[in-house]
């Protein structure tokens, strides 16, 4: 259940229910792929770090260890040792972006394994029972994110048969979820909005899929190679067509600017692997831009990477500390840079909430923008 709290502008902040506890949205979820957040943080940090919600890949956990290997482990919750929502991607993205020789049928996606070459079929059932056994809170339906080059014929073709996967993976979640040994027989389903950037075949999915009364929806295929511009006028198109009782999840987005300009057009949920890539090559953000930790001038550098930041590097550590452990490749360096980053997101998630409860959005948003602008 989505509980709408304050409306300003477009932006909303409200609490989406789930029975692993609520979540506050605007929300940044944190990536960890294959049940783990890279560059060692382990799910007692995400606590520290103020996460609500983990995101895991259906695909990966598939591949390694095996997602029945995670159910009898007793679920994901239980495997990680985390009890905050999770949700799942479908695993239809990263097939399209990791597996070599994929072969796209009406049935699912034939591919091979990006691990051991192995051949695997996934289709819309396979994902939700992949996604039943891993035991998320949210499963996201099985897709195609066609390529940004995609010509408009193929986008059609594609978008049309993403639906009728939609279809199915509701099918096969309702029948998951009353089986007797699923683990969370609550588990939710996203739908997902495609259709590149063609208005027209977006917005008229995005009608199409708002009339299955699923419990959020998700807009998919951008940040996949279009302008940031294209990506805003897309939502801005979309975001009308889809139920505005349910959360607005914009997949795999993105620079904390972008962030921000989803919020204002209507998005409540995020994901996007920026802070822990970038935060395991030495580059952290701040409220004055991104800085590049490698760089010499911060050898001899005093300062915590932002002054007043909460997170353990900034309350512990300098800048010229944390570059020497870059420079020589230990562990800690990528490890501390990664947990600033999600804290960083965490919070700024957190002040957009507020700025949104105290119907100050915009002047928020101008004011954080110039200041990642002007930089140090
Ligand atoms: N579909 C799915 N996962 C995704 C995407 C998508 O289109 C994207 C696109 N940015 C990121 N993750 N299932
Ligand atoms: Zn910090």
């Amino acid at each position: 259940m989505f509980e709408i709290k304050n409306i300003d502008g477009c932006a909303k902040s409200g609490i989406f229910k789930t029975v692993h506890g609520d979540i506050k949205t605007p929300v940044f979820m944190n990536v960890g792929t294959a049940a783990a957040i890279k560059g060692a943080v382990s799910t007692v940090d995400l606590k520290n770090i103020n996460t609500q919600v983990e995101l895991s890949n259906t695909y990966h956990l598939h591949v390694r260890p095996g997602d029945k290997i995670v159910k009898e482990m007793g679920g994901l919750h239980k495997f990680m040792n985390w009890d905050r929502p999770i949700l799942t991607d479908s695993g239809g993205f990263q097939v399209f972006s990791l597996a070599k020789l994929r072969k796209i049928k009406e049935e699912g996606v034939y591919f091979n394994s990006h691990v051991d070459g192995r051949k695997i079929f996934m289709g819309p059932e396979e994902s939700m029972q992949i996604q039943s056994n891993l035991a998320s809170t949210i499963a996201m339906a099985f897709d195609e994110c066609p390529s940004s080059m995609a010509d408009r014929e193929y986008v059609k073709k594609s978008v049309d048969r993403t639906t009728r996967w939609l279809i199915r993976c509701k099918n096969e979640i309702e029948r998951l979820n009353s089986l007797e040994d699923t683990i969370n027989k609550n588990q939710m389903l996203f739908g997902i909005n495609q259709g590149a950037i063609f208005d027209d075949i977006r917005i008229e999915h995005a009608k199409e899929i708002s009339d299955l009364n699923l419990d959020g929806y998700a807009i998919g295929g951008l940040a996949v190679g279009e302008s940031h511009e294209e990506m805003y006028h897309v939502i801005e198109k979309v975001v009308p067509y889809l139920p505005s009782n349910k959360p607005v999840y914009l997949m795999g987005v993105g620079t904390p600017s972008n962030i921000l300009e989803a919020v204002e057009r209507g998005v409540d949920f995020f994901d996007c692997v920026y802070p822990s890539r970038n935060g395991r090559h030495g580059h952290v953000y701040t409220n004055h831009g991104k800085l590049n930790l490698l760089n010499k001038k911060y050898e001899l550098d005093q300062r915590p990477i932002e002054e007043g930041c909460g997170c353990e590097a900034c309350t512990h550590f300098t800048r010229g500390y944390i570059r020497h452990l870059l420079k020589a490749k230990e562990m800690l360096g990528m490890r501390l840079c990664v947990l600033h980053n999600l804290y960083f997101y965490n919070n700024m998630m957190e002040e957009i909430r507020q700025a949104i409860d105290n119907n100050e959005f915009a002047a928020y948003k101008k004011r954080k923008i110039d200041g990642f602008n002007a930089g140090e």
